[in-house]
């Protein structure tokens, strides 16, 4: 069964066919299908944003035969901003602005602050939607710290300055795979993996399907 992963990020995409490798779902893009939509963040909580995501695209997909929907709200948290930019992650420093314009953006705001005081957290809320309105979320966090420095080419976002202690590098840094087993949208993934399963089951047995 096809699963539309709703996002404009393609770092996403990239990242959710390794993570739900295993389970019998194939993941398509929005573009894939011929889909163009921008949804207006307008949630307070990742989790509102997440919701409205899938909610959405999930509807937009119902005429392209899509029967289930998977969309990311997430963001970085960092204590000495108390939690900021947090929710508004994708639009910190405000329109126009690049990821690596927000990562700069980031470390010069954090200028001064010493390395003990740099704690962070990476948050995603996963949102699934079918088109008969079901709607299942998990959360996932990973803990780590904002360098003073960028370093790796890896990942999207912020990954070069979120340092990793248990790693020993930024999540930018990271060999291959290792992403998809440690991040945020990893614990996330986990925790969405029987959901999906359980979806799929009731969309097939409403189809006659055993
Ligand atoms: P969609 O809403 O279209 O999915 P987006 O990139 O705008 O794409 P979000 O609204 O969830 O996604 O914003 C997430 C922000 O947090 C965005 O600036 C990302 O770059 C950043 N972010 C999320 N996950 C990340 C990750 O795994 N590594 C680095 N940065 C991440």
């Amino acid at each position: 069964m096809d699963i539309l992963v709703a996002t404009g990020n393609p770092g996403k995409v990239r990242e959710y066919d390794e993570l739900l490798a295993g389970i019998p779902v194939t993941c398509i893009s929005p573009a894939d299908v011929g889909i163009d939509l921008k949804v207006s963040e307008s949630g307070a909580t990742y989790h509102e944003n997440a919701v409205l995501k899938a909610e959405t695209y999930a509807r937009a997909g119902r005429s392209h035969g899509i029967c289930l929907t998977l969309a990311d709200d997430s963001g970085l948290e960092v204590d000495a901003l108390d939690g900021r930019p947090g929710v508004h992650s994708a639009r910190y420093g405000g329109p126009g602005l690049e990821d690596t314009d927000r990562w700069r953006l980031l470390l010069q705001e954090l200028e001064g602050v010493p390395q003990e005081q740099r704690t962070a957290r990476f948050r995603c809320v996963i949102a699934l939607a079918t088109p008969d309105g079901r709607v299942a979320t998990v959360e996932g966090v990973c803990k780590g710290r904002i360098t003073l420095h960028a370093a790796g080419t890896g990942g999207f976002g912020y990954d070069p300055v979120f340092y990793l202690p248990e790693q020993n590098c930024t999540m930018a840094q990271l060999p291959n795979g290792v992403k998809s087993s440690i991040s945020h949208r990893a614990h996330a993934a986990r925790a969405a993996r029987p959901k999906i399963v359980q979806l799929i089951n009731e969309m097939r047995g409403q189809n006659g399907r055993p």
